[in-house]
């Protein structure tokens, strides 16, 4: 029961007030929608978003999480989110390419060497930037972006183990300009399709491998139709907490600020979850019969640049989105 419930968040002490004065308003009844399975750490952050979110405005806004693409993919969920027949989606920032240009810029190839840096960009200028540009198109994201991962190729035909393996592979890619730019400038042959469909994409042959963080690619059972885990580490990637403008401008100051706070307390445990997990994972995929190895990743680096990809997309972000980058990064290109 509500009580229960309250108590046991340990809120005792903050919560009378706003029981006080919420009790007599409406109830919000809210869906959070993502496209990862239950066991993903990003599902647990979002459950305990909604837990934190109902004990703290004491009942007054209630979220339902929808994992793994229950509400249908991540093209159409970023459209119910967009009309408000979603109010809360989750979403990997080079999906919203498609709709803010500016979402794409984290995911450069090899931009960040490692998770110290990516933190300092997402939580300083780099992210304010691209949360401002997320807001031009009514869609309010939360502060501190959570995490994907640093991203692996996996196979089902072979390893990648130098930039001349990717040459002409069939490979899915996730629907964003950035991503098939990518690997089409690796030399491969990418394939853009939604994660609803990527299991039954490797599992039929469509495509012969794909890429993701190992967190995904365990939580998702990849393992089971993919042979090769090669240890790219091409990208960085993450997830907004994206809420529709107008659900977030209904709410109550006092439950936005409830949500904020669960919402940036959930990230930086999301974060070392991941973190963890992208650590400790590889001997557990192995376990589940995935020959993994390292790669010349030097040589993937060298074809985007040869390829002109670095000069093609510093144009499309313009100079000052790069410069803000490079900030973080030191030069790329
Ligand atoms: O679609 C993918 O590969 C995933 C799960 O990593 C994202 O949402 C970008």
């Amino acid at each position: 029961n509500r009580r229960t419930l309250i108590l046991g968040a340990g809120a005792a002490a903050v919560v009378s007030p706003f029981a006080a004065s919420f009790a007599q308003k409406a109830k919000f009844n809210y869906k959070y929608a993502h496209n990862l399975p239950v066991t993903h750490p990003l599902h647990k952050g979002a459950e305990s978003v909604a837990a934190a979110v109902k004990a703290g405005t004491a009942g007054l806004v209630e979220i339902q999480v929808f994992p793994n693409n229950q509400l249908g993919n991540d093209t159409d969920m970023l459209s119910q989110v967009r009309n408000g027949g979603i109010e809360i989606f989750s979403i990997a920032s080079l999906i919203l390419q498609t709709l803010v240009p500016a979402a794409g810029i984290s995911g450069l190839g090899f931009a960040f060497p490692d998770y110290p840096a990516v933190w300092k960009a997402m939580d300083g200028d780099l992210g304010a930037y691209m949360r401002s540009e997320i807001g031009k198109k009514g869609l309010f994201a939360q502060e501190k972006i959570w995490d994907n991962g640093f991203r692996q190729v996996t196979t089902s035909t072979k390893p990648v183990k130098t930039a001349a393996d990717l040459d002409g592979m069939k490979l899915r890619v996730p629907p964003s300009p950035l991503w098939t730019s990518m690997f089409k400038a690796f030399g491969a042959a990418p394939a853009s399709i939604n994660f609803a469909e990527v299991y039954s994409a490797l599992q039929t042959k469509i495509v012969e491998g794909q890429e993701n963080p190992l967190a995904v690619i365990e939580t998702a059972k990849l393992y089971e139709v993919q042979k090769y885990l090669s240890l790219t580490n091409h990208m960085w990637d993450g997830y907004w907490q994206l809420v529709n403008q107008k659900a977030w401008d209904r709410l109550p100051d006092d439950a936005r600020k409830v949500m904020a706070k669960a919402m940036e307390e959930a990230a930086i445990l999301e974060r070392a979850e991941v973190a963890a997990l992208n650590g400790s994972l590889q001997a557990v995929l192995e376990k589940n019969g995935m020959v993994v190895n390292q790669v010349d990743k030097e040589s993937l680096r060298q074809k985007l640049i040869s390829a002109g990809f670095y000069s093609e997309w510093k144009t499309k972000f313009g100079d000052a989105a790069w410069a803000t980058l490079e900030k973080y990064t030191g030069k790329l290109a």
